[in-house]
């Protein structure tokens, strides 16, 4: 019988080199600092709170109140889910006694929720969306969680957060978690973007691709054509230029994370321009639009709102809608190309043949 030299037992242990989540957070600081242990600590109930949601959404078809609407509607006027109201829970309940986060501020929550015992000590601010694309939970498809992290500043005293309406070059990290056919979870602390899976055998983030850099350009186009009539004409000829191009093909998937992360690895653009009744827009700047932001940049690409880059958008209030336009240089650029244009001509036009 064949024995197994300790050697060989050690290369099937480490089949590859398992660097997990906190200890790559580390690594990325160089040091053992107050503030990379912070951030390595914050990231690992993060990871935490990703795994806890991942474990009910692969249950949630046989578990009773799992799926469909509470009945309530949120601060966005949109009708909750119990999935966003279980995953808004499990990030606040992962930071609870941590000492790690003073506040936390989401989509499904019309105030920030401050933890008391953490803020003489953790002065660090989470702002998530807990459920991205939550109407793909009842149908099995993908949805994410979207995260980014700002330092408190100044003391808050009446609890109004106005520390939090600055511009996005304030996040110190930023990332997302993808529950898809595998857990996966991208983050930024402003040093490249890094991509981790979760292996449910070990229930740890294992590191899959480091320092993730964006191609050029990118064959898709991801965007809500059901809107096309409602979208200002720059956005339509766009459209229309791609329709009548070779080399382009369209794909949406209705939760922004997972057409994020399609691009962020093969390139292209996603967009969510403003409507002619919501000329803002759909998506959320804090805790959506800003930390995709933060995380495009870092891998080499750009976000716009189509005429201001997205990380300089100072926001007026806590759940401000920015347009989106993010992705490769190249294909952001050309959208922004036909948004100058049609600016432009409209400029010249004479003020008798305006609509
Ligand atoms: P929900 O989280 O409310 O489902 O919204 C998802 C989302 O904010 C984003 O994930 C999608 O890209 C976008 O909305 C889809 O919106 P449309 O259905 O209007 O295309």
């Amino acid at each position: 019988m064949a024995t197994v030299e300790p050697a060989d037992t050690h290369q099937y242990a480490l089949d590859r080199d398992c660097t997990t989540l906190s200890r790559h957070v580390l690594q990325q600081f160089q040091s053992f600092s107050p503030e990379a242990q912070d951030i390595s600590a914050i990231m690992n109930r993060l990871a935490l709170a990703g795994k806890l949601i991942s474990r009910r959404l692969s249950r949630a078809g046989l578990m009773d109140n799992a799926l469909g609407f509470t009945g309530e509607v949120n601060v966005q006027g949109e009708s909750v889910k119990k999935m966003d109201v279980y995953a808004n829970e499990v990030f606040i309940s992962v930071f609870k006694q941590s000492g790690l986060v003073c506040r936390l501020a989401s989509e499904e929550m019309e105030k920030p929720y401050y933890i008391p015992e953490n803020c003489p000590i953790g002065r660090y601010t989470l702002l998530y969306d807990p459920i991205d694309g939550s109407s793909n939970v009842d149908i099995n498809l993908n949805v994410g969680s979207i995260f980014s992290i700002r330092q408190q500043e100044g003391d808050d005293l009446d609890g109004e957060a106005r520390d939090l309406l600055q511009h996005g070059r304030k996040q110190i990290a930023a990332g997302y978690i993808l529950y898809g056919p595998s857990t996966v979870l991208v983050y930024s602390i402003g040093r490249g973007v890094h991509s981790f899976i979760l292996d449910p055998s070990l229930g740890e983030f294992i590191l899959v691709q480091e320092n993730i850099q964006i191609p050029e350009h990118g064959p898709v186009y991801s965007v809500n054509e059901g809107n096309y009539w409602q979208w200002e004409e720059s956005f339509r000829e766009y459209i229309r230029y791609v329709h009548r191009h070779e080399g382009y093909t369209s794909r949406y998937s209705g939760a922004l994370v997972g057409d994020f992360h399609r691009i962020l690895l093969q390139g292209g653009v996603f967009l969510y321009p403003g409507t002619t009744k919501k000329p803002e827009g759909k998506l959320r700047l804090l805790y959506e639009t800003a930390p995709l932001a933060f995380l495009i940049e870092q891998a080499g690409g750009k976000a716009s709102t189509g005429t201001q880059t997205l990380l300089d958008v100072v926001p007026e209030k806590l759940h401000a809608r920015t347009p989106l336009v993010i992705g490769s240089q190249e294909d952001v650029k050309l959208v922004e190309s036909f948004i100058d244009d049609w600016m432009r001509r409209e400029a010249e036009m004479p003020a008798s043949l305006k609509s």
